[in-house]
């Protein structure tokens, strides 16, 4: 891929740039340019600044200018009633754009590195769980102004479980047929928990469930830290869309609670952190006590549940349709991917009386 022509377009010159693959995404592709000698942390304004650059993957999102619109809806809101929020806004190009779109390469973006901050991949304290929650929750208070009606959709259905589960049964017909009967002991364990699904059908249609604006993608890495390790403020907002809480705050559970990532193959490493999961409640709880309604209080617990097994059927879905969607490093990828988060959903209903 050509970034050249991409850089120019923003006034940057290659040559001068160091320019390395970026974080762990995998939906996205994601660079980080900096100056050559230059320690991106320590990079300051000026002539030394380092910058993100990603591209966005056009066959996920199908209308790229959808998020666009998001982030300038959000920028808008945020510079007008909380001015003091550290927004990181993209970069123009030269012509004054907020995405450059080329033939074949799909659109890239261009965000600044925040000077003195730094990203995480792994959660390794409760405190930095505390102030991950805190810094999701405050995203969508701060916005709860904004009228829903006109944040766009990026990723139709992207957390509807009903479709995600639908999907499922249409891939144990469809799918590749040696795939499914490795997989049996997997798929009947997703279709025993089924009750998460509906459950969600009866929640959805509750008033008192609110659609407010939701991130969508929570993960660690999705925090911008201070070096002091005190939350700074949320990135990567391509999934930001109308959406509930239980999206945020469940993916913040499956992906803070153990120890272990989705990629961990030693299922045995995988726990339920209890102390991470008090954290996550107390800090989103933090910011959010007075938006969300006693129906919603009450769907923390279930949140977590919501959020793993629909990753566990994503990811089986994607291992039986020969991996499109995710992509894999080896064959049984997305099927280790898929176990993983199962065993994370066991785990955490073997916690259920502790925490719910
Ligand atoms: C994808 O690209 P990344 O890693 O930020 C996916 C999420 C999944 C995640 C699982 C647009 O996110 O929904 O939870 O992988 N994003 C999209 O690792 O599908
Ligand atoms: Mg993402």
């Amino acid at each position: 891929m050509q970034l050249k022509p991409i850089l120019k377009a923003y006034g940057l010159d290659e040559n001068s740039l160091q320019i390395e693959a970026f974080g762990s995404g995998l939906i996205n592709y994601t660079w980080i340019l900096t100056r050559p000698g230059v320690v991106p942390i320590e990079a300051s304004r000026g002539d030394d600044k380092s910058y993100i650059l990603q591209r966005v993957n056009h066959a996920v999102f199908k209308k790229p200018r959808n998020i666009a619109s998001n982030i300038r809806m959000i920028a808008d809101s945020l510079k007008k009633h909380h001015p003091d929020y550290l927004f990181v806004a993209p970069v123009l190009t030269i012509k004054g754009q907020d995405m450059v779109y080329r033939k074949g390469d799909g659109y890239f973006r261009l965000f600044p590195f925040v000077s003195g901050s730094h990203s995480k991949e792994v959660v390794e304290t409760p405190q930095q769980a505390f102030e991950a929650a805190v810094q999701f929750g405050r995203f969508t208070r701060l916005l709860s102004d904004v009228d829903i009606g006109q944040v766009k959709v990026t990723i139709p259905h992207f957390h509807d479980i009903e479709l995600r589960y639908k999907q499922f049964l249409t891939v144990l017909k469809t799918g590749n047929k040696d795939r499914i009967a490795q997989s049996v002991v997997l798929i009947k364990k997703l279709l025993i928990y089924n009750d998460i699904v509906k459950t969600f059908h009866v929640l959805k249609s509750d008033p008192a469930f609110k659609i407010r604006v939701t991130h969508h993608d929570t993960k660690i890495s999705n925090v911008l830290f201070d070096e002091k390790d005190r939350g700074l403020c949320v990135i990567d907002l391509d999934t930001v869309m109308p959406g509930f809480f239980i999206s945020d705050v469940g993916d913040m559970m499956r992906t803070y609670l153990s120890p272990v990532s989705e990629e961990e193959t030693d299922f045995s490493k995988i726990h339920i952190r209890t102390d991470f999961y008090r954290a996550i409640v107390e800090g989103y709880f933090s910011e959010m006590k007075e938006e969300l309604t006693a129906t919603e209080k009450n769907a923390f617990f279930y949140a977590g549940t919501f959020m793993i097994y629909m990753q566990a059927l994503r990811f089986l879905t994607d291992y039986l349709n020969d991996d499109v969607y995710y992509g894999a490093k080896y064959p049984e990828h997305n099927l280790n991917r898929a176990h993983n988060q199962i065993v994370l959903l066991e785990c955490l209903f073997e916690n259920k009386a502790d925490l719910d």
